[in-house]
């Protein structure tokens, strides 16, 4: 068909895309950055030819354990690999949460308040959405990985592996029934990080989440990085020629297998699977974390890379806020470097608490309330299962694969975003 040797044509003449896939592995060495294979891309400067899976200043600053923020671990010494292990050993850190409790918050919410963080940068992961409904990867017992017995998969990562997918798509598809966006609805949680884009302080939420509930509650294209992907848009997991989302989601949903048009592969929704390169609009980070001043990290476990590796690179002055129920990352690491705070915990206990400090939480609960009532569509029921106990270990291996073009646009440049609220609601409910 026309239209998708066209897509193949237009392939070749555009620019070397970036290589960035995404993987859980941490023990990959730095390459040593090479000048001459650095171009200015849409995005920010990219890496041409690469080899590796993430950007040499991503994987110098990579560290299961905890690196130094914006500077590169001397972990030399630590081989990362070790680190990666004695972290899934030790597990969810021991420390205690009530520790951390509320003088964090409180202190982001002073600065907050006193107009210091104007270009806030948001890291998220499925825990923003376990009140709607669904469930993580790897809480124990309710996770998705605890719950896989019934996809007969050799292992738990092996359904959002692409060559797993290549040679037998059934698995990922069964799950894609359960996790395809219609069947919940945005939370508390997201709609504070709506709040946080209609009061001007959200320069981007990076969000590993597939779901869509950003979107859904009305955070704009231009302010969300969907760095994992989504089912907004659907491809031939071979040769990349689109296909309409609408009909793939129908035959998923019918148990059929979508094919392409173009070389009769299966098609899949443009979820970002181990193996394969993230979109172009992740390259953002390139500008926007030596911006920032507030990270805000939440609901993520942060063991996939290249994103968790995103927290290590704002400016080392910068105040780092953790929201989740155990500490992860560069925050498992005690004492806690200076700038760094946690609330440790029910993430939308936390975030609730958060906004009240910061005299949100009316505001938060009338725009909840407005769009609910009017967008919220006939709940389906969820697939999700829950039962059967954790997994547990990681390994993805999978090859690199160059996914042409980027997922949808952004501009770069749209920083002065505080809107009305009647515009805000239009947004949202469209
Ligand atoms: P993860 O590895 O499962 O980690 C989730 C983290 O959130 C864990 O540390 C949990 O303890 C924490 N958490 C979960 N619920 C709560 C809660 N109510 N309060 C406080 N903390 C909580 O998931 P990540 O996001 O780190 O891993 C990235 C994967 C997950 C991405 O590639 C996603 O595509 C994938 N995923 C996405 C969804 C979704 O879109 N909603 C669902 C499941 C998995």
């Amino acid at each position: 068909m026309n239209r998708s040797r066209s897509s193949r044509d237009k392939k070749v003449s555009q620019p070397p895309v970036a290589r960035i896939t995404r993987s859980s592995r941490a023990n990959k060495r730095p390459i040593p950055a090479d000048p001459l294979e650095s171009e200015q891309g849409p995005y920010g400067k990219v890496r041409r030819k690469q080899t590796d899976s993430a950007l040499p200043q991503d994987l110098s600053l990579m560290s299961v354990g905890g690196t130094s923020k914006g500077k590169t671990s001397k972990a030399g010494s630590v081989p990362v690999q070790l680190c990666q292990s004695i972290s899934d050993q030790i597990g969810p850190s021991s420390v205690p949460a009530k520790s951390f409790s509320r003088d964090g918050l409180a202190s982001v919410a002073r600065l907050v308040r006193l107009g210091r963080c104007k270009n806030v940068l948001v890291v998220a992961g499925a825990g923003i959405s376990t009140p709607s409904g669904i469930p993580d990867f790897r809480t124990p017992g309710t996770g998705l990985y605890a719950n896989l017995e019934k996809y007969n998969i050799p292992y738990p990562e092996a359904i959002f592996n692409i060559d797993y997918f290549s040679n037998d798509p059934q698995p990922f598809f069964s799950l894609a029934k359960a996790l395809y966006p219609g069947c919940h609805r945005p939370n508390y949680i997201h709609y504070f990080l709506r709040m946080l884009h209609h009061k001007g302080l959200l320069l981007r939420l990076y969000t590993q989440n597939i779901d869509g509930l950003e979107k859904l509650c009305g955070i704009p294209d231009e302010k969300l990085v969907e760095a994992h992907g989504s089912f907004a848009t659907a491809s031939c997991h071979l040769c990349y020629t689109p296909y309409p989302a609408e009909e793939a989601k129908v035959a998923i949903m019918n148990d059929n297998i979508p094919t392409c048009s173009f070389c009769a592969a299966a098609v899949k929704p443009d979820v970002v699977f181990f193996g394969e390169d993230l979109p172009q609009k992740y390259f953002l980070h390139t500008k926007d974390f030596p911006k920032a001043d507030l990270l805000i990290v939440m609901g993520t476990s942060l063991k996939i890379e290249p994103f968790a590796s995103l927290v290590n690179t704002v400016r080392s002055s910068v105040p780092r806020l953790l929201l989740n129920r155990h500490a992860v990352g560069p925050f498992e690491k005690v004492p806690l470097q200076r700038g760094d705070h946690m609330d440790l915990g029910d993430l939308a206990e936390s975030v609730r608490r958060f906004a009240e400090l910061l005299g949100w939480n009316g505001e938060i609960e009338e725009l909840m309330r407005t769009q609910e009532t009017s967008s919220a569509p006939e709940m389906l029921t969820s697939n999700w299962t829950n039962n059967g106990p954790s997994s547990g270990t990681e390994d993805m291996s999978g090859t690199s694969r160059s996914r042409p073009g980027a997922q949808g646009s952004c501009s770069e440049d749209n920083d002065s975003e505080t809107e009305s609220r009647s515009s805000a609601s239009s947004k949202a409910s469209k």
